[in-house]
């Protein structure tokens, strides 16, 4: 899992980067990439059950990116953020919703800066979707059936974009949807708001209009003071829970952010284990057995032939797959099968 870090310059990007990674000496280089694990206890457990002499925890892989910036146009920047962050599954889009003037020197209007943030990502998207329709045109009479397919199918994104929509919130079918994925569009992945507000405003109050521009938009949203979670996360560990207390603040700021992009961002915990390892592996909600497959290994996904799966609570109270399976609590799903949070999974695959 892989999630990048994006905004106008001077957001609070590579506060929030050091905040969540723990790496507190990051000035901030676009590109930077950090792997920070969320150890899940079922992870042991497992373990536990199977004698696996090895555990691996799942990782999140962040990246913080390069500045957006308002109004540049699609072609330049924007497309080197896609060159950057096109493998990111997800991107938390950080937002300057503390002081009084923006990066330019211009009063601050967070609710104006979101707008352009997602119009400047919209054109991203856009330019990639007209260059592949200029491919598409060139073959002319050339052009196979598929083509006229892709050609409509990418028509229909061009006009969405275009009137400064996102393609998350397009209706496309099951192929449609997997063949635009193989474009790195930005717009059709997750996206997470992260109002950076300031130290006496840790509600939000001034950002009010970016939260309701969320909601209408239908994008999970935060509010967060990164410098302040930044000063709680350098402290010593025994007096950061009694600092946050003093803010109102109840969970440590990693934590805090941690669970809410897996919560927001709808991300799913699957398991693979047997006596070497037991692992646990993050997806997005909604992805299949198949893609599943890919993340642990592309030979799976290749040679996939069926999935066999047991829930992490059928595991925990029973004690051993053996068990499980003589209960009948062990299911076979095929390729589409959508993975839910706690699956076990055993792919079956030739090679
Ligand atoms: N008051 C306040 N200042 C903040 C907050 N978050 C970041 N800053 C300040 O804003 C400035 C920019 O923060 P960075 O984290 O470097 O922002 P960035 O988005 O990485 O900036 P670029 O990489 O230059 O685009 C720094 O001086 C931070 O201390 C905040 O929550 N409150
Ligand atoms: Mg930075």
């Amino acid at each position: 899992m892989k999630i990048g870090l994006v905004g106008l310059p001077g957001s609070g990007k590579s506060t929030v980067f050091r905040t969540l990674t723990g790496k507190h000496d990051h000035l901030g280089h676009a590109g930077d990439v950090a792997v920070v694990h969320v150890p899940d206890p079922r992870t042991e457990r497992l373990a536990a059950i199977y004698g696996s002499q090895r555990i691996v925890q799942p990782e999140i892989t962040f990246l913080d990116l390069m500045a957006v910036r308002r109004g540049d146009g699609a072609a330049g920047e924007a497309l080197d953020l896609v060159r950057l962050a096109g493998d990111a599954d997800a991107f938390v889009l950080v937002l300057q919703c503390f002081g009084d003037l923006d990066y330019a020197g211009n009063p601050l209007r967070p609710g104006a800066d979101f707008e352009a943030v997602l119009l400047e990502m919209a054109l991203t998207d856009l330019t990639i979707v007209e260059n592949r329709l200029k491919r598409i045109a060139a073959r002319g009479g050339k052009r196979e059936a598929h083509e006229h397919w892709e050609e409509e199918l990418l028509r229909r994104c061009q006009a969405h974009l275009a009137a400064g929509g996102s393609l998350r919130d397009l209706p496309l079918s099951e192929d449609e949807a997997k063949h635009l994925r193989g474009f790195s569009l930005v717009t059709l992945k997750p996206w997470l708001m992260a109002c950076n507000v300031a130290e006496d405003d840790l509600t939000g109050q001034r950002c009010s209009e970016v939260h309701r521009l969320c909601e209408q938009r239908g994008l999970p949203y935060l509010d967060l003071c990164a410098t302040l979670e930044e000063e709680i996360g350098q402290l010593p560990p025994e007096e950061q829970a009694s600092f946050a207390a003093d803010f109102g603040l109840t969970e440590p700021a990693r934590e805090r952010l941690l669970h809410l992009v897996y919560r927001l961002m709808r991300l799913v915990t699957f398991f693979t284990v047997n006596e070497k390892e037991a692992h646990a592996w993050t997806i997005t909600a909604g992805a299949t057995a198949l893609a599943a497959a890919g993340k642990v290994h592309s030979d799976m996904q290749h040679g996939f032939i069926r999935a066999e799966v047991i829930p992490f609570a059928c595991l925990d109270e029973m004690g051993s797959e053996k068990v499980c399976k003589e209960r009948g609590l062990m299911r076979v799903e095929g390729r589409d099968y959508v993975v839910q949070d706690g699956d076990v999974l055993y792919i079956r695959f030739s090679r």
